[in-house]
This record gives C-alpha cells, sequence and structure tokens, in this order.
C-alpha cells in the first residue's frame, strides 16, 4: 500500500503526520542528529531538514543542553523545514517511573516530542505510564514506538521476546503506531504498523561496536517504512547535504519499486 492509502485509514494521528510529511517531502529519511553540541546538533538539522521526514535526538547526549536553546532551536528548524521530532529514549522502566521521566526532569520531553519509544521488558504498564504523561502535557498528538528488534550484533530482542513486544502494542492503537525494527510485524488486531528502521549505511558494514548497517534497498524491500540513518550522513567529514540527498531519493525509489 502507498503512504497515502495507509494515511487515510491510520488511527493514530500521529501516523498520519508523519505519513504526509514523507508524501509532501518524497523522504521516508529519518536524520539520527547524534552529534554533541547545541551548535552542532542545529547547524546539522539546519542543512538537512529539506530532505528528511523526522529528525530523531538523542538529547541526553548534548552537552551544552539548555531548554531554552536547544529544544527550542529543534522545534524552530521542524517548522521551518516540515519534519517531526523523535527522541530516541528508549525508555524501560515501570509506568509510574516513564510517567515522570517523559514529563519531567531537565528535558521534559513529552512536551517537544512528537514521538518517542520503549523497550517492552517491563510488560504494558510502561506503555500506559506512558499515555498517561503524554495526555496530561498537551493535547498536541503524541506517538510511541516499541522497540522490537535492534541492530546491533547479538541483540537479545528476538523470537518470543519479540511476539510479546508487538501483542502489548496492540492493546494502544492510538499512541503505539510501530515499531523500531529490523523486520515487517502483521498486528492481529488490523492495526498498520509502521516500521522504522535504523541500522542503514550504504558505505560501511559496523562501527566496531556492534553496530551493523543494511543498505537502504535491504531494509525498504524488506518492510521498512522509514529509514534512520545517523553517521551515514555527516561521519567520516561527510558532505551532510549531499549524503541526505543521497539517502532520501534511495529511500524513495526503493519505496517506489516496493509499492
Ligand atoms: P548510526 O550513526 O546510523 O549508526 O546511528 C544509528 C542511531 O540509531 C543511533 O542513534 C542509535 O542509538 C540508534 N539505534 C540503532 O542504531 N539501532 C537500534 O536498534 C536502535 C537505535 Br533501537
Amino acid at each position: 500500500m502507498s503512504y497515502e492509502e495507509r494515511s487515510a485509514g491510520h488511527k493514530s494521528v500521529i501516523a498520519k503526520k508523519l505519513l504526509d510529511t514523507i508524501v509532501a517531502k518524497k523522504s521516508n529519511l529519518c536524520a539520527s542528529a547524534d552529534v554533541r553540541t547545541t551548535d552542532e546538533l542545529l547547524a546539522l538539522l539546519d542543512k538537512v531538514g529539506p530532505y528528511i521526514c523526522m529528525a530523531k535526538t538523542h538529547i541526553d547526549i548534548i552537552d551544552d543542553f539548555t531548554y531554552e536553546k536547544t529544544v527550542k532551536g529543534i522545534q524552530e528548524l521542524a517548522k521551518k523545514h516540515n519534519f517531526l521530532i523523535f527522541e530516541d529514549r528508549k525508555f524501560a522502566d515501570i509506568g509510574s517511573t516513564v510517567k515522570a521521566q517523559y514529563k519531567g526532569g531537565v528535558y521534559r520531553i513529552a512536551e517537544w516530542a512528537d514521538i518517542t519509544n520503549a523497550h517492552g521488558v517491563p510488560g504494558p504498564g510502561i506503555v500506559a505510564g506512558l499515555h498517561e504523561a503524554a495526555k496530561e502535557t498537551t493535547s498536541d498528538p503524541r506517538g510511541l514506538l516499541m522497540l522490537a528488534e535492534l541492530s546491533s550484533k547479538g541483540s537479545l530482542a528476538k523470537g518470543k521476546y519479540t511476539e510479546e513486544c508487538v501483542a502489548i502494542a496492540d492493546d494502544f492503537p492510538e499512541f503505539v503506531f510501530g515499531f523500531i525494527a529490523q523486520n515487517k510485524f502483521q498486528s492481529s488486531k488490523g492495526n498498520d504498523w509502521l516500521i522504522l528502521t535504523p541500522g542503514v549505511g550504504l558505505d560501511e558494514k559496523g562501527d566496531g561496536l556492534g553496530q551493523q548497517y543494511r543498505t537502504v534497498d535491504e531494509v525498504i524491500k524488506n518492510g521498512s517504512d522509514v529509514i534512520i540513518v545517523g553517521r551515514g550522513l555527516y561521519g567520516n567529514n561527510r558532505d551532510a547535504v549531499k549524503e541526505a540527498k543521497r539517502y532520501r531519493d534511495a529511500g524513495w525509489n526503493a519505496y517506489l519499486s516496493r509499492i
């Protein structure tokens, strides 16, 4: 099915917004902006902004983080270039704790990130806690991705664990709209999950610390809807604009051949 068709029938507001942005920009590329300072982060997102549907952050690796400069800066760029914001927080605690972590502390993620993600290890309470925090924080749509699989070598998230993670998602169709995963999953309740895939690189096979890269064609052919690319865009002194266009085109062409 095309992104347009899936948007029309989707139960999640945030999934619709993402699908519509992908269509408008002809880009299924999410930039993973894993740099260490606010200036580098904002400069990178301003450069690649026109070519991405989404920016993924690890807000806790920014050495000089301030809500005023870092968060406001990301929000301005998201508006300027029309992309969604995904904080890759990987929540993993009981419902009550993740609720406080998502809405509070220094980062107040629920206020500004359209999307975040969570491990299924604690069971369904983690999703219920995050959903409560989202509803108590804002009337803007918020979406959660469950971490069904990881790209790293030897990952324990597989088999029965992955199956149960997918089953948890089926009980929260308004909030959970898909997975961070390497494969596609069918919902037993007819939900249309989006698959966002990290571990995508066209020039390298890995990073020496367990990361494993597959090509854009491989992952899209296998059912991914969004490719997540970090160092492939800006590592090794790459020209981020040139690489963003390259990954955007590769992602879009692979999608067109799939449908
Ligand atoms: P890279 O530079 O393209 O390797 O960055 C990949 C990003 O995706 C990085 O921020 C990781 O934290 C994130 N990631 C991943 O690489 N693999 C996974 O399975 C998950 C997240 Br989940």
